[in-house]
């Protein structure tokens, strides 16, 4: 059953060659590496970021809220490459003191705010503009509780199945069926609700659904770590329902573009500073 000897010494020694595919970039301290000033655009919003699962969540709702007629939610977005160590830079950490795209400095106001945490983001941007959060207070709770549900949840998917599925230096059966285990259990969660409900809060859509389809959306249609057959996706009709549904927004093919600078060359937008970005 036990695919390892490993045994751990008295004392954790930090070991970077043996990581798996990030060894180069992950470190047991915090902090900057390099002095570097952050660029900065014209609009209120400045977002640093990556077009990974986190990343695509703000940019989707950015998105939206412009497609709404929103111009005060005019944003520039600047490419985060952390395979090149880019958040780790001092202005990304003056941000962002956990290094993690995306970080996000909002200067609408008098004075800047600079925000961590893409479901701190998603809140921020949905109670400021009124949007995409419901307004009553039983809608809002179920809301909020999808949308940590999602920050909660996500890290099983990523760093725990993602990771030993598809980057760990070997494949280990252990924590590999703990963690499909584990999320195959919420992708039931979801279907279940979403067997009763169009979207996360009923028939709104909402930052809940802007959270959550981004990771397990992506599950769905095949599209992070190859997964799909290995966890028989096909299976959650009612999630594949409302993934398909989604995928199909104006706002959120544009959003999934935003500082993506892989994939097909069509749908990478690697910095993003107007809405004419994408026509060209
Ligand atoms: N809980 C955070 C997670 C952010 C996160 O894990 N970002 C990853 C990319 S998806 C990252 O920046 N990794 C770089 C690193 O670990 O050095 C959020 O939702 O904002």
């Amino acid at each position: 059953m036990s695919d390892s000897t490993y045994t751990p010494p008295k004392v954790w020694q930090w070991d970077s060659a043996n990581g798996g595919k990030f060894a180069h970039i992950n470190r047991p301290i915090s902090g900057a590496t390099h002095d570097k000033e952050l660029p900065k655009g014209k609009h209120p919003f400045q977002l640093y970021s990556l077009a990974t699962p986190n990343g695509v969540k703000v940019t989707i709702l950015f998105e939206e809220l412009l497609a709404l007629g929103i111009v005060d939610a005019e944003y520039d977005a600047f490419l985060i490459d952390i395979s090149e160590g880019d958040q780790f830079s001092s202005g990304f950490v003056g941000v962002n003191p956990n290094s993690k795209i995306p970080a996000l400095v909002d200067n609408s106001g008098d004075k800047s705010i600079c925000i961590f945490e893409s479901g701190a983001m998603l809140l921020h941007l949905a109670e400021k503009f009124d949007a995409f959060i419901p307004k009553d207070s039983a809608g809002r709770a179920q809301c909020l509780s999808w949308l940590f549900w999602q920050m909660g949840s996500g890290p099983y998917l990523g760093g725990g199945f993602g990771h030993f599925y598809a980057y760990a230096p070997e494949k280990f059966e252990y924590p590999i069926n703990r963690f499909a285990m584990e999320v195959k259990r919420q992708l039931d969660v979801l279907d279940k609700h979403l067997a009763n409900n169009r979207y996360m809060c009923g028939d709104q859509y909402t930052i809940a659904d802007i959270a959550i389809w981004p990771w397990y959306g992506a599950l769905m249609l095949n599209k992070m770590y190859e997964a799909a057959e290995f966890l028989q996706v096909h299976e959650y009709k009612n999630l594949s329902r409302w993934t398909n549904e989604i995928n199909e927004r104006e706002a959120v093919i544009r959003g999934r573009m935003v500082n993506r600078n892989w994939g097909d060359e069509d749908e990478q937008l690697p910095e993003r500073h107007s809405s004419e970005d994408f026509d060209r």
